[in-house]
């Protein structure tokens, strides 16, 4: 059986899990990072040397890390989640990669200044700022949701995975957001996923 070391509420060890629900893959995962540790344990850092969540064993001794990766392995690996089509499946990594280098850095310090800091130390301008930047970035996709059923074309893909753990943080985080009428008839669909509601809606903000 494979392992997924993480905590479950890290947003990249939600990425990984809800794709190997997806999958259908059995699977342990086992708590480290945040509260748990450990991640700077030598056994963690031979398979990680970021000290960072998730890193995916496989019972051969193969380990990975990023999240973006992981979920592409399994997926190319097992069957499922990837687009067959070239150019499909680059919309869907071009969307993958935008979340780490877009989306993912806009809204980090909305998460850590309302979830992780107590009220009296918050940054309110840091927050705005954050809460702007990712409005931006829903409006991008919520431009490109109104072209596609799903941000690497017509079907459900992998591609969809890091930017709809986003927009939960986004939703959950930002109720006075503008109204993406694009973003909220996709999250709606994604949201019926029985995957996503395991290993993403179900998990607290902490
Ligand atoms: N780009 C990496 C980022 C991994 C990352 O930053 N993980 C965070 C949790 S979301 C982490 O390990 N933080 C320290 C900890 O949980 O101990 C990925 O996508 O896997």
């Amino acid at each position: 059986m494979i392992k997924m070391w993480g905590r479950n509420t890290s947003s990249n060890v939600q990425k990984a899990m809800w794709a190997v629900g997806e999958l259908k893959l059995p699977c342990e995962r086992i708590d480290v990072g945040g509260a748990f540790g450990k991640t700077k344990d030598p056994s963690y850092l031979a398979m990680n040397p970021n000290s960072l969540v998730p890193t995916l064993e496989e019972e051969d001794g193969f380990s990975l890390w990023e999240s973006n990766s992981v979920v592409r392995y399994l997926a190319a690996k097992h069957g499922g989640l990837e687009p067959k089509d070239a150019k499909v499946r680059a919309k869907a990594h071009q969307w993958m990669d935008w979340q780490l280098s877009v989306i993912g850095p806009a809204i980090t310090p909305v998460f850590w200044g309302l979830i992780r800091t107590p009220p009296e130390k918050r940054d309110p301008a840091a927050i705005a700022a954050g809460k702007q930047k990712t409005g931006d970035a829903v409006k991008m996709l919520d431009e490109r949701l109104g072209k596609a059923a799903y941000l690497a074309g017509d079907a459900f893909s992998y591609g969809d995975i890091p930017a709809a753990v986003m927009v939960r943080r986004y939703r959950d985080l930002v109720p006075e957001r503008p109204s993406f009428k694009h973003v909220e008839r996709w999250f709606a669909a994604i949201a019926a996923r029985p995957a996503f509601d395991e290993h993403v809606t179900k998990i607290p903000l902490v």
